[in-house]
């Protein structure tokens, strides 16, 4: 598998991974919210909501599938980057494209601010009850196929909270013997 040895995988709470930046499941109105939001914000600091109304009234939230970047506030990574991920809606509404959007975009972002080292939780798999199994292909081959055409980032790492999820990517990303 190609540029495999550039993603790793981690069941961690993503608050304390210390990769230059996290990825964040926001909402449009990037105000804060719970799950991994809440959390990040929590563990953050207002700092990072500080940023979020500063692009809030620049350009007024942010649409499912985009992303923006903010600190990292006390986190131990130095950038948060946003994205919203789309609300599962049984399928028939674009959800697919604007799943992959979000990751082709935080990792574009992360690649225009130089950053060498990223973490994405599992976008939409809880409150937004995207099907954990189709969104995990969605994710990886995503992430491998932006990969395979830049340098940067150089490390991908996909931060599971739950077993589904561990379960899951370790099957999708078992390296062959
Ligand atoms: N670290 C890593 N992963 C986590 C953590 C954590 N600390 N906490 C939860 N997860 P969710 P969504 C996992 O619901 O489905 C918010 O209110 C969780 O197990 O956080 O995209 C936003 O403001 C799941 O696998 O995000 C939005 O309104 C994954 O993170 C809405 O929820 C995503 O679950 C977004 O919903």
């Amino acid at each position: 598998m190609p540029h495999s040895h550039r993603i790793h995988l981690m069941q961690s709470d993503i608050t304390k991974v210390n990769t230059d930046a996290i990825v964040n499941a926001a909402n449009t109105s990037l105000l804060g919210g719970g799950g991994v939001d809440g959390a990040i914000h929590r563990a953050g600091g207002p700092a990072i909501l500080a940023e979020c109304r500063q692009i809030v009234a620049r350009q007024g939230g942010c649409k499912t599938g985009e992303a923006v970047i903010t600190t990292g506030g006390n986190l131990p990574a130095s950038y948060v980057i946003h994205t919203v991920g789309p609300v599962w809606n049984g399928g028939h509404k674009n959800e697919p494209a604007l799943l992959a959007n979000c990751y082709r975009h935080s990792l574009e972002l992360a690649e225009k601010h130089g950053i060498k080292t990223v973490a994405f939780p599992n976008i939409s798999t809880g409150i937004y009850g995207y099907p954990k199994d189709q969104a995990a292909h969605i994710a990886v081959s995503t992430v491998q196929d932006f990969l395979q055409h830049h340098a940067l980032p150089e490390q991908v790492t996909f931060v599971v909270f739950d077993q589904d999820n561990l379960s899951l990517y370790q099957r999708l990303l078992k390296k062959p013997d």
